[in-house]
């Protein structure tokens, strides 16, 4: 099933980094009667109808979907890679559990599409570290990445035992002005940046030759829009799409920040999240997504930075 006009779209987790962007998107796209945000805590946005709405809550997700006649839902509520090893427990809960709820609910009300973010945290130590196939070593060695990779095999599962329309990609670090990320190895890359705009040094938790894969906010809204709206028969892959934009280090972050801000500096100071980014590859191959569905991000590491310091910078500071 692809998403169309006119049915219920449910968003989960909307007033994350990711939700609060895509909820927009979502918006403008399907307009505000047929997109509902929800989070833990109602979202406050008055662009459309908002709930709370609690993933590991069954009963709540059941009624729910079943109350609001949803038709598709888009399932972001997930607790990130540094947060979930500090609280395993919880990571377990929500990301496992809260997918089992929202498949569960899908199944048994006829919802016909469900998308939920996966990540590179899929990926562990053995995996190879460049352009990694789709197709490769999953052994993660974080709670995010083995609950992440569990919800691509359910989704895997449920597609095929029942008519539902399981979709996801692994995402890199995403980088965003709006909503600030919570608990993920990533978002030094924001915090850096944030620093900048504001004439701050930083304190870097990754060492400065750490290489992740990374896309900006554009890029990701888009790809998982395109992803949304593909035909299923293009689909040979379903929840495990490679995506990302480019590759980047602390060190090369803050070179690219200094063409703009040359007096910004950074100090390197590596921490337990060091231990998480040693697992990640560099680099991935995205050409299924490519193929499938016509993943085609546009920024580059230059464009991006400039679009963030254009925004992230307070107008007090603008020359
Ligand atoms: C994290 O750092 O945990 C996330 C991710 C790469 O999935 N941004």
């Amino acid at each position: 099933m692809v998403l169309e006009m006119g049915g219920k779209i449910l968003v989960t987790g909307s007033s994350g980094q990711i939700g609060s962007e895509l909820t927009g998107a979502l918006i403008s796209r399907f307009g505000s009667s047929n997109v509902i945000a929800t989070d833990i805590q109602s979202p406050v946005r008055n662009d459309c109808r908002t709930a709370s709405l609690d993933v590991t809550d069954r009963d709540a997700v059941f009624s729910f979907i079943k109350k609001e006649k949803v038709s598709t839902v888009i399932h972001l509520a997930a607790i990130l890679s540094a947060r979930g090893e500090k609280e395993p427990a919880l990571a377990f809960n929500v990301n496992v559990n809260g997918m089992r709820n929202i498949l569960d609910a899908s199944v048994s009300a006829d919802v016909g599409l469900l998308f939920f973010p996966s990540t590179i945290g899929v990926f562990g130590a053995g995996t190879p570290r460049e352009n990694v196939p789709v197709e490769t070593i999953t052994r993660p060695s974080t709670m995010y990445g083995i609950t992440k990779l569990l919800c691509e095999q359910l989704g895997e599962y449920y597609s095929a035992k029942y008519e539902l329309d399981v979709r996801g990609m692994r995402l890199p670090g995403i980088v965003s002005y709006r909503a600030p990320p919570g608990g993920g190895t990533t978002d030094y890359s924001i915090e850096m940046l944030r620093a900048a705009a504001e004439g701050r040094g930083y304190s870097c938790f990754l060492k400065e030759d750490c290489r992740l894969p990374m896309m900006y906010m554009p890029d990701a809204i888009d790809s998982i829009m395109k992803m949304l709206e593909a035909p299923e028969d293009r689909l040979k892959h379903r929840t495990c799409f490679n995506v990302m934009a480019f590759s980047f280090s602390p060190s090369e972050l803050e070179q690219e920040i200094r063409r703009l801000r040359p007096e910004f500096r950074v100090t390197y100071t590596p921490d337990e999240r060091q231990l998480i980014a040693d697992t990640w590859p560099r680099s991935l191959d995205t050409s299924a997504a490519a193929e499938e569905w016509g993943f085609a991000p546009s920024y580059t590491l230059t464009a991006m930075v400039d679009d963030m310091l254009k925004h992230l910078t307070p107008v007090s500071r603008r020359q």
